[in-house]
């Protein structure tokens, strides 16, 4: 097979776009869709400040390394989830990535944070699954790191796998409130929010993995261990067998739902957050869904922790 670019032997093959590149021609192919997506959606301008989210695996290194070749300030930002091994040998990839480029890296330890609490003892004392803790704890963390650095954007590493395996999801349930929020991009709805994009929403996980390889990337291969009992993981292998018999179907289904479907979920759906009262950042009640579960787990602590009465 040759290259559609240049004609040299192809060394990739991309069903779903019916094409195949030569090592160079798929970083420049690569490179292209990330920055026709940014400026398709309007993410990013030169000059803002980027904090981009990385955890150490293919997407989010692939992200940051693409974004510093397309010219873009960006900091890396690494949270350790207290996920014992894991953690830490991810944090040690995400270091290195930074080091070796020479490129500003903050690292949130969970555990040495406020309520002193990581993804394991949430999820246990809250009864909550692992990933549905954890997921509550990145987005505060992220919006928290993004409010007081100062930066303009976050960004993340979904990629198209991410976005079609969550839509999915949120279709099988019709949580409208989440299909009115599922975009590439969500401009700020407070002052203490700072827009989030998903520059890579496009592209698929197959085409990262290519291009972490291709750059030389060392990447955490391993997946949390928590993954495997995700539904997220159930929904990516049902798109994988459509995929195999129908290539583009992922890209069809994300990119039609966000111009046919969204803008009607989102019309309908427009809740403004107030401020948490106990953290002080966004929160669509009282307290912000963190605050709540952390809440939760104190609660649950301490009736643990009292005598029983006589
Ligand atoms: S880190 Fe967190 Fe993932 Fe681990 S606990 Fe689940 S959500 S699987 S991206
Ligand atoms: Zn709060």
């Amino acid at each position: 097979m040759k290259c559609k670019r240049c004609g040299e032997r192809a060394e990739v093959q991309l069903r779903a776009h019916n094409t195949a590149f030569c090592r160079t021609c798929y970083l420049f192919y690569f490179r292209r869709q990330v920055e026709r997506a940014i400026a398709a959606q309007h993410m990013l301008v030169l000059g803002e400040r980027i904090l981009v989210a990385v955890s150490g695996g293919k997407d989010s290194l692939a992200l940051w390394d693409v974004l510093v070749d397309l010219g873009y300030d960006t900091t890396g930002l690494y949270l350790g989830l207290g996920i014992g091994q894991y953690s830490d040998a991810s944090q040690e990839k995400v270091e290195r990535f930074a080091a070796g480029r020479a490129l500003p890296l903050r690292v949130v330890k969970l555990e040495a944070e406020g309520p002193g609490l990581g993804v394991p003892a949430v999820a246990a004392a809250s009864r909550r699954a692992p990933c549905a803790a954890c997921g509550t704890m990145k987005r505060h963390y992220f919006d928290a790191a993004a409010f007081t650095g100062g930066f303009d954007v976050l960004a993340t590493g979904h990629n198209l796998d991410d976005e079609a395996a969550r839509l999915l999801g949120n279709v099988l349930r019709w949580q409208k409130d989440h299909l009115a929020r599922q975009r590439p991009v969500l401009p700020p709805t407070h002052p203490k929010f700072v827009r989030k994009v998903k520059p890579l929403y496009l592209t698929s996980e197959y085409e990262t993995a290519v291009y972490a390889f291709m750059r030389g990337i060392d990447y955490i291969v391993d997946e949390c261990p928590n993954a495997a009992g995700a539904t997220q993981l159930l929904y990516k292998a049902a798109l994988d067998r459509l995929e195999v018999e129908s290539p583009g179907t992922k890209l069809a289904f994300v990119k039609e739902f966000l111009r046919t479907a969204q803008p009607a979920f989102a019309a309908v759906e427009q809740r403004e957050p107030q401020e948490c009262a106990g953290c002080g950042m966004p929160a669509y009640g009282a307290l912000c869904s963190f605050c709540s579960l952390v809440r939760e787990v104190e609660t649950r602590r301490a009736r643990t922790a009292s005598p029983l009465p006589a």
